[in-house]
């Protein structure tokens, strides 16, 4: 059985469902596939409601309801089953669409798992899709939705691009006229909504000497260019509104300015997914940044929001989005800056600090992939943070770079491990993961952390991308 029997299998069951509950995650691949499936689901005429989690723990099944509605657990679910099972869901009334690796459970639950048939560069919102274009070819509009998923899941990270089924999908929104693919575009975020010198100034991917980590000199390189960096009207442009000429120069002349410095160039230059039906200048213009108003809507537990601008709400909900999109910029701000005044502890191959409770712990992972660039980003990153509503446990985010990956760093392997030596429980991507420990158990957890990633770093001397 191939992907698309499963497809096939999950599409029947939706349709003959008499009502359906979403189960779905709320970050931004959480939201998109709840936005594409519930859209198509609805378009069928069948009544549907969703529920949004942070997590599937045994807290959050009191809000799966137990009635007679087909529940449909989305980007989630697949390593839950046992709770499933202990909820008392039968095989019948579930459905699972998700992308991470299944628990062995006795209850056989149906699932549209894409890593099942080994894609592992495509998220939840890509198979939501899959789902509702077996359901009815005339859903290829959501296509746009299961790229911002498939973006904002890092499934273009490592390949500067979408690849496999999850570009396929991209081709979908291509043909269908709501998304742009550009193939060779600047690979930085920020290119639809800030001036070009802070999209520079952000990025570290790659690092560019004397141009990452400085907004100023970044905007000093690129006056020496000659390039149109604002408008007539005197507002800085953006970088999609830059002439076609302006832009080579200014890629030529980054190039050079890595080849000086002896680096790679590869990753200068990714393929990126524009949305010609959104505004310019805004956050729904391109995949990632879309991609982040979303996550945004998730951090403050506001998911549902992200959802209404997905059915293209560009009222209340839009400007709700766009609100928490900048407090979630602020506050990132202070984290960062909280992180480097206070100062990491550094281990042979690991550097972390705690924050306590100052900060939200659904926004501490940015934080530290912000501060790993500013500080020795050889060494991983680990942040401590306080939960709100359970101080007994501590949440972990570990963040490195492609750099660490490249010399075999499996932060996920890392998580995982580290945290069921100390009864805790871990999980994530290799570039970025995070764990859940008991408290008491923090300085035991970070010295294991320590000891795998020296494993990992002298396991493998070379890899590449
Ligand atoms: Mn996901």
């Amino acid at each position: 059985m191939g992907l698309g029997d499963d497809i096939r299998r999950g599409a029947a069951t939706i349709r003959d469902a008499d009502e359906v509950t979403i189960i779905s995650h709320i970050d931004a691949d959480g939201i998109s596939t709840e936005s594409i499936l519930a859209q198509a689901i609805s378009r069928e005429g069948i009544p549907v409601r969703s529920v949004f989690v942070r997590q599937l723990e045994p807290m959050a099944m009191r809000h799966v309801p137990k009635d007679a509605s087909l529940k449909l657990f989305t980007d989630l679910g697949a390593g839950q089953q046992n709770l499933l099972e202990a909820h008392g869901l039968t095989a019948e009334e579930v459905l699972i669409v998700d992308h991470h690796v299944s628990q062995p459970c006795e209850t056989e639950y149906t699932q549209v798992n894409c890593l099942d048939h080994g894609y592992q560069k495509m998220s939840a919102a890509g198979l939501a899709y899959m789902l509702a274009r077996e359901l009815d070819n005339g859903n290829i509009d959501l296509a746009k939705l299961a790229v911002v998923g498939n973006v904002g899941d890092m499934m273009a990270r490592e390949g500067c691009g979408l690849v496999g089924p999850a570009r396929e999908i991209a081709l979908d929104g291509a043909a269908y006229g709501n998304v742009v693919i550009r193939r060779h575009d600047l690979n930085c975020y920020g290119t639809s909504t800030r001036p070009v010198h802070v999209c520079l100034g952000y990025s570290d991917d790659p690092y560019i000497a004397g141009i990452s980590g400085s907004t100023n000199a970044a905007l000093r390189f690129l006056q020496k260019l000659n390039v149109t960096l604002k408008a007539d009207e005197g507002r800085w442009l953006v970088w999609e509104e830059l002439s076609f000429e302006d832009k080579k120069t200014i890629i030529s002349a980054l190039t050079q300015q890595l080849v000086a410095h002896g680096k790679e160039t590869g990753r200068l230059i990714g393929e990126i997914y524009l949305f010609p039906d959104e505004p310019e200048r805004t956050p729904l213009r391109n995949a990632s940044e879309y991609a982040t108003l979303l996550n945004a809507c998730g951090r403050w537990t506001q998911p549902r929001i992200g959802s209404s601008v997905c059915r293209g709400d560009r009222g209340t909900a839009y400007q709700d989005a766009e609100r928490m999109l900048t407090n979630h910029r602020a506050i990132i701000r202070e984290l960062l800056q909280y992180i480097l005044d206070t100062g990491v502890t550094e281990l042979t191959h690991l550097q972390y600090v705690h924050t306590g409770d100052r900060f939200p712990d659904t926004i501490v992972g940015i934080g530290a992939g912000m501060a790993l660039s500013k500080l020795d980003w050889h060494k991983p990153i680990l942040i401590m943070s306080v939960m709100i509503d359970d101080p007994e446990v501590t949440k972990v985010s570990a963040r490195t770079n492609e750099w660490a990956l490249s010399r075999g760093v499996d932060l996920q392997d890392a998580m995982v491990r580290a945290s069921e030596e100390v009864g805790g429980a871990g999980g994530g991507h290799r570039i970025a993961a995070g764990a859940y420990i008991p408290k008491e158990k923090e300085q035991e957890f970070i010295n294991r952390v320590n000891r795998v990633l020296e494993e990992q770093f002298t396991s493998q001397s070379s890899h590449h991308c």
